[in-house]
């Protein structure tokens, strides 16, 4: 059973988006060429899905600036431009991917309290999104995913995927994803790979 897991391709990571990673959108042939490969059993994507205030928002803490650290709940958060905000465009998957033929959405990011970088669940590891358990029971045992963006969602994603599906193969498939900080890239690429993930190209895929 193989699953295709798309990852936060939405118009907020894309360019003109709130929060746009470089080159975000040409992350989109590259998964409409999966989609459409019929190496698929089954085909989820995630959607970073953020209340209006959510406190990974700097404009949600006085005086700070996107892209500094604060606090958030008392750890440590990155601080982000809004973005993705639940109903907006900013929200939405890019027009062009081949939405029709994903099968689960999975949501993520609602608690106004706690960031949620992984599909799987939120950074403070407590509660738990459901694709785990959606994916166990659909029987999946090889897991591809790509998007955006690989030093963040992508690769929080592709870590707790091995930790929580184990004896799933995890492949990160890079030409299909970008990231925000180039060498934040490259350290990504690293600790997915120290984690169990294998690094692929969608040509392997495509095959
Ligand atoms: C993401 C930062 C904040 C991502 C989401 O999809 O990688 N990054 N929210
Ligand atoms: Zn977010």
């Amino acid at each position: 059973m193989k699953a295709l897991l798309l990852i936060d391709i939405q118009n907020g990571f894309c360019p003109g988006g709130n929060l746009p990673v470089p080159e975000g959108d040409q992350v989109v042939p590259v998964a409409n060429a999966l989609i459409d490969s019929g190496k698929y059993d089954l085909i989820v994507a995630s959607q970073d899905w953020h209340p209006a205030g959510h406190g990974s928002f700097a404009s949600a803490h006085p005086g700070k600036t996107p892209f500094e650290m604060g606090t958030l709940s008392g750890k440590p958060q990155m601080m982000w431009p809004d973005h993705c905000v639940q109903n907006t465009v900013d929200a939405e998957f890019h027009s062009d991917l081949h939405t029709a033929a994903v099968d689960f959405i999975q949501q993520k990011g609602q608690n106004p309290l706690v960031d949620s970088y992984s599909a799987f669940r939120d950074n403070d590891q407590a509660a738990l999104t459901g694709l785990a358990a959606y994916l166990r029971n659909k029987g999946v045992t090889e897991l591809d995913l790509c998007g955006l963006a690989t030093d963040y969602c992508v690769k929080f994603s592709a870590i707790d995927a091995v930790e929580m599906l184990p004896g799933v193969k995890v492949r990160f498939i890079e030409d299909g994803s970008r990231g925000i900080d180039p060498a934040g890239v490259n350290a990504a690429i690293e600790e997915m790979r120290s984690r169990g993930v294998t690094i692929a190209h969608s040509r392997d895929v495509l095959a």
